[in-house]
C-alpha cells in the first residue's frame, strides 16, 4: 500500500492517481510529466526540466480546487472583489503553493530521496517580476490573503513579456537586462484563448440614431488589438480555495488586416501585427515617475478594457443583469493606473448596453474604489489632452460630461469659489491640459483610501483634500501588510519552526497570535534558540553574499540591510554618508572599539534616473574601499546585492538585524519591507514616517530606533528656506569632502559631483538635516547590540508584535468597510462531480 504522507484535515477530499498525496504519487507524476509533458529523459534533462517536472506535479494537485473554486462561484453568482492592477509581483510560485498546499516538507523529502537538490530546483524558476516594488508586491500579497481569506477574486493585469529588468553591477554601476522570465515556458499558466476579447484604440466617434431612433454614440477606432487571458491559480492555505490571476497578452485580431491584406501590403499588415504585440512587451521600470508615454496609457487602457469586457461576459454566464454589475463586483483601482476604468465601464453601460446616464453613473460609482499609493507629485499621472483625444476619443468626451455634471455639484456646494472649481476639474487647464487621473479615480469612486495612518491622513490634507473637503465620509484608511505565508513560513522555515513549537502554527493564518512569543522574550532558552536561528540565516545569507558578489561577510556581525528602490527619498545616500562617517573614525583612529557591521544593499533603479545610479555606484565604491582597507580589519563591510527580487528578498528579510527604514518623513506612503523585516525579528531604524510610526505604536519605543524630523517640521523648515549648508561642519563635513575628494574615485573629483553638488546646494529631501539624528541613532544601535541578551528581547517583542502588519488583516478591512464580499468555502469536487 502507498505510503500516506500527511494527515492533514484538510486534506480529506476525494483523490484520483493525479490528486494523490502520497510520496509514490509524487515521484511516479514527476517522471510522468518528464517523460510525457517534456519530453526528456534523466540523462538529457536539465535542472529546469525538472523544476517544471515537479511544478507540474503540484500543479494538477491544483486544479481541483481551482474547478472546485470556479464552479461554486459560477453555481452561486458570488459577489466577487475584482483587483484592478497594472503590477503583480508575484515572486516564484513552486515553493509557495506547496506551502499553502500543505505538502512542502513531503515533496521534499520525495524529491530528495530520488537524488535531486530540491532547493537548487526552487530556484531554477524564473520569477514573474511583474512589477517594480511595493506596489506591485502589495497587489501580490493581497490576491493571496483574499484566497486564504476565502473571498471570491480575481486579479487583473498585464502578462508583460518582460518583466522588471535584471539588474547586474558592472564596475560599480547598474547595468540593465531583459527579463525573458517566459523562456523556457510557464507551467502556472493556462492560455484560455477563446475568452479572447478586442481593444478598441484611436480613430473617431459619430453620433447615431439606432433603431429604436435613440441617440447614440458610435466609436469608430483606427486599431483593434486583441487581448488573451493568461490564468494562473493563486491558492489560499490550507484552503480549497484556488481564485484567479487573469493577466492579459496583446496580440493582433484575426481579421482586421485584411484591409491591408487586400491592398497588398503584407509587410504592413504583419507590422500591424508586431505593434499590437508591443502593447504587453514590457512593463514600464519606473516606481513613482510618470513617463507620459502614449505606449503607456495604451498599456493601462489595454488591460481594463478587457478586464470590464470579461465581467460582462461573466455577468452574461451568470445571468445577471448588467444594471446589477456592482452588486456582483467590487473593483479596486490599485493606484491611478487602472482609473481609466471609470470611463470605460460608462462607455460600456452607455454605448454599447444602452443603460442612460444617471444609472450608469450609479452602477460605476458604487463598483470602483480607489486607493492612493504615493505623494510625489512626480508620481502623479496626468495625460496631455491631444494624446488622450487621439487614443481615447470617446473616453474624453466622457470624461467631460463627467466633469461637467460633477463642477455642477462642486458650484452648488461651494458657491462662486472658482478656484476651487479650476482645482477640482478632472481637466488641468493651467497651461498645457491634462487629464487629471486621481480627480478620475476620485470621482468615479464611493470609497477613497492611503495606505498608512499618516499617508491618509496627509491625503485629506493636501494632496485630495478638496475631494475631502467636499466628500469626508468616503475617505479612510486601509494599513498595508504582507502575507506571513511568503514572508515567514516560506522564507523562514527555521523561526516557523521554533514558533510553531512554543505556541502552534494558529500564527500563519491569525498572526495575532504572535503575541503569545511575548512571555518567551523572558525566557533565557528560548532567546538562545531565537539567536541561533538569527544566526543560521545569516550563514545562509553569507553564502549567497559571497556567491553574488565575491565579499565574505561575518555572520557575527551587525547585519545592517536596506533593500528597496533606490530613490533620494528613501535616502540611501543618507545611509553611506553614515558608513563613510564610521570608516572615517576607524582611519582617524584604528584601535577605536566600535560594533562590527555588515551594510548590505540592494535594489533598482530606474534606468533613466541619473542620480539614483550615481548612488549605487557611491555605495559600490566605498564598499570597494572599505572592503578592502587593511586598517578596517573586517570591523565594517559593504555589500550591494545586485538585482534585489523577491527571491532575493526571502534570503535577507530573515538575515537582517536592523532594518534601515530612513525615508523623509512624510514621503514614504507606507512601505511594506519594514513590516516583512520586523516579523522576521529585525530592529528598525527609522523616521516618524509611512507604516514605521504603527510599527513603532505595536512594538513599543523602547524596541526601535526613532530618529529625524516629522512630518511637520520637514514643512517648517521647508517653509522657513532650508540652507543644507548650514549643517554641513563636524564629521558630516570631512564625510563629503573625503566623497568630493575622490577618495573613493580613484582620485576622480568629478565624479559624484552631481549627487554632492545636489546635496550641498539643494538637498531636497533633508539629508543633511536628518544626518546627525541619524548618526546618533546609529549609535544607540551599536551600543544595543553589544548587549545580546537584551537584543534578542527586542528582536522577539518585534515578532510577537507584527501581528498587525499580516495582509490578512488589511483585506479583512477592505472586505468589511469596502468590498462588503462575505467568504465563500468551497467544497471539493471530483471528475465526476462537474461531469454532471
Ligand atoms: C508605493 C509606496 O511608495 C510604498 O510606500 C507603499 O508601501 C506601496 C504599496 O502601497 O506603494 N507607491 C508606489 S507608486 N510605489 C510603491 O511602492
Amino acid at each position: 500500500m502507498a505510503t500516506p504522507l500527511v494527515a492533514v484535515e484538510h486534506r480529506t477530499e476525494p483523490q484520483d492517481e493525479r490528486t494523490a498525496l502520497t510520496k509514490e504519487a509524487f515521484q511516479r507524476d514527476f517522471f510522468n510529466n518528464l517523460f510525457y509533458i517534456l519530453g526528456k529523459f534523466p540523462t538529457l534533462a536539465t535542472k529546469n526540466d525538472y523544476y517544471q517536472a515537479l511544478a507540474f506535479v503540484v500543479r494538477d494537485r491544483m486544479l481541483q480546487r481551482w474547478i472546485s473554486t470556479a464552479a461554486a462561484y459560477t453555481k452561486q453568482g458570488s459577489r466577487t472583489v475584482a483587483y484592478f492592477s497594472a503590477e503583480f509581483l508575484m515572486g516564484p510560485h513552486l515553493g509557495n503553493n506547496l506551502v499553502n498546499l500543505g505538502i512542502h516538507d513531503e515533496v521534499r523529502k520525495a524529491v530528495t530521496e530520488l537524488g535531486l537538490d530540491f532547493n537548487e530546483l526552487l530556484l531554477e524558476e524564473d520569477e514573474p517580476g511583474l512589477g517594480n516594488g511595493g506596489l506591485g508586491r502589495l497587489a501580490a500579497c493581497f490576491i493571496e490573503s483574499l484566497a486564504t481569506l476565502q473571498i471570491p477574486s480575481l486579479g487583473y493585469g498585464i502578462r508583460y513579456e518582460f518583466g522588471i529588468f535584471h539588474q547586474e553591477i558592472v564596475d560599480g554601476w547598474q547595468t540593465e537586462r531583459t527579463d525573458k522570465w517566459l523562456r523556457f515556458g510557464n507551467p502556472w499558466e493556462i492560455p484560455r484563448p477563446e475568452w479572447a476579447v478586442h481593444v478598441k484604440l484611436g480613430g473617431y466617434t459619430e453620433p447615431y440614431r439606432d433603431e429604436f431612433y435613440r441617440h447614440r454614440v458610435r466609436w469608430v477606432p483606427d486599431r483593434l488589438v486583441a487581448a488573451v487571458p493568461y490564468d494562473t491559480p493563486i491558492l489560499g492555505y490550507h484552503t480549497n480555495t484556488a481564485n484567479t490571476l487573469r493577466l492579459w497578452k496583446a496580440e493582433a485580431p484575426e481579421s482586421f488586416d485584411f484591409a491591408v491584406f487586400n491592398r497588398g501590403d503584407y509587410y504592413g499588415a504583419v507590422m500591424q501585427k508586431v505593434s499590437s504585440e508591443n502593447l504587453s512587451k514590457v512593463l514600464y521600470p519606473n516606481d513613482e515617475q510618470l513617463q507620459g508615454k502614449e505606449l503607456r496609457l495604451s498599456q493601462q487602457y489595454f488591460f481594463v478594457s478587457a478586464s470590464l469586457q470579461d465581467m460582462f461576459r461573466i455577468l452574461k454566464i451568470q445571468k445577471i443583469p448588467v444594471e446589477r454589475f456592482h452588486e456582483k463586483f467590487a473593483a479596486q483601482l490599485n493606484d491611478t493606473h487602472p482609473a481609466i476604468a471609470v470611463a470605460e465601464l460608462m462607455r460600456l453601460l452607455i454605448d454599447e448596453n444602452v443603460v442612460p446616464w444617471e444609472q450608469a453613473w450609479d452602477i460605476t460609482r458604487r463598483t470602483f474604489a480607489y486607493t492612493n499609493h504615493t505623494l510625489l507629485p512626480e508620481a502623479l499621472e496626468c495625460w496631455p489632452l491631444p494624446l488622450f483625444a487621439k487614443l481615447l476619443p470617446r473616453h474624453l468626451e466622457i470624461i467631460f460630461e463627467i466633469n461637467a455634471r460633477f463642477l455642477d455639484e462642486v458650484r452648488i456646494r461651494f458657491y462662486g469659489d472658482e478656484e476651487r472649481i479650476a482645482r477640482m476639474s478632472l481637466i488641468d487647464e493651467r497651461g498645457e491640459r491634462y487629464v487629471r487621473m486621481a480627480h478620475l479615480a476620485c470621482v468615479g469612486s464611493h470609497a477613497i483610501n492611503g495606505v498608512a495612518e499618516l499617508h491618509s491622513e496627509l491625503l485629506k490634507q493636501d494632496v485630495l483634500r478638496d475631494f475631502y473637503e467636499l466628500w469626508p465620509t468616503r475617505f479612510g484608511n486601509k494599513t498595508n501588510g504582507v502575507t506571513p505565508r511568503r514572508w515567514m513560513a516560506l522564507s523562514n522555515p527555521r523561526l516557523t519552526k521554533l514558533v510553531s513549537s512554543h505556541i502552534g502554527d494558529e500564527w500563519i493564518t491569525d498572526l495575532s497570535q504572535l503575541r503569545r512569543l511575548e512571555p518567551l522574550a523572558e525566557d533565557a532558552g528560548f532567546r538562545q534558540q531565537w539567536l541561533d536561528v538569527k544566526r543560521a540565516c545569516k550563514c545562509d545569507f553569507a553564502a549567497v553574499a559571497l556567491k553574488k558578489t565575491g565579499i565574505t561577510i561575518d555572520p557575527d556581525s551587525l547585519f545592517d540591510v536596506q533593500v528597496k528602490r533606490i530613490h533620494e527619498y528613501k535616502r540611501q545616500h543618507l545611509n553611506i554618508l553614515h558608513v563613510v562617517a564610521l570608516y572615517h573614525r576607524l582611519r582617524s583612529n584604528p584601535n577605536v572599539d566600535i560594533t562590527p557591521r555588515t551594510f548590505i544593499f540592494g535594489g533598482k533603479a530606474a534606468p533613466g534616473y541619473h542620480i539614483a545610479k550615481l548612488i549605487i555606484k557611491l555605495i559600490t565604491s566605498v564598499g570597494d574601499v572599505v572592503n578592502r582597507d587593511p586598517a578596517v580589519r573586517d570591523r565594517l563591510k559593504v555589500v550591494f546585492l545586485p538585482n534585489f527580487n523577491v527571491k532575493n528578498g526571502q534570503r535577507i528579510y530573515p538575515a537582517a538585524d536592523l532594518s534601515e527604514q530612513v525615508s523623509t518623513a512624510g514621503k514614504e506612503a507606507s512601505g511594506t519591507g519594514n513590516m516583512k523585516f520586523s516579523m522576521n525579528g529585525a530592529l528598525t531604524i527609522g523616521t516618524m514616517d509611512g507604516a514605521n510610526i504603527e510599527i513603532r505604536e505595536e512594538v513599543g519605543a523602547e524596541n526601535f530606533f526613532l530618529f529625524g524630523l516629522t512630518t511637520p517640521e520637514v514643512g517648517a523648515l521647508k517653509a522657513s528656506g532650508y540652507n543644507p549648508a548650514n549643517y554641513l561642519d563636524g564629521e558630516l563635513k570631512e564625510v563629503v569632502e573625503l566623497i568630493r575628494s575622490g577618495f573613493f574615485s580613484r582620485g576622480d573629483a568629478e565624479l559624484f559631483r552631481p549627487l554632492i553638488d545636489g546635496l550641498v546646494h539643494h538637498d531636497p529631501y533633508l539629508v543633511f538635516a536628518d544626518f546627525d539624528s541619524y548618526s546618533k541613532a546609529q549609535q544607540q544601535v551599536s551600543a544595543a547590540y553589544q548587549d545580546r541578551d537584551h537584543w534578542a528581547r527586542m528582536s522577539i517583542l518585534n515578532s510577537a508584535r507584527s501581528g498587525k502588519f499580516s495582509s490578512d488583516r488589511t483585506i479583512r478591512e477592505y472586505c468589511d468597510d469596502i468590498w462588503k464580499a462575505p467568504a465563500v468555502p468551497i467544497r471539493l469536487l471530483t471528475q465526476e462531480d462537474v461531469k454532471v
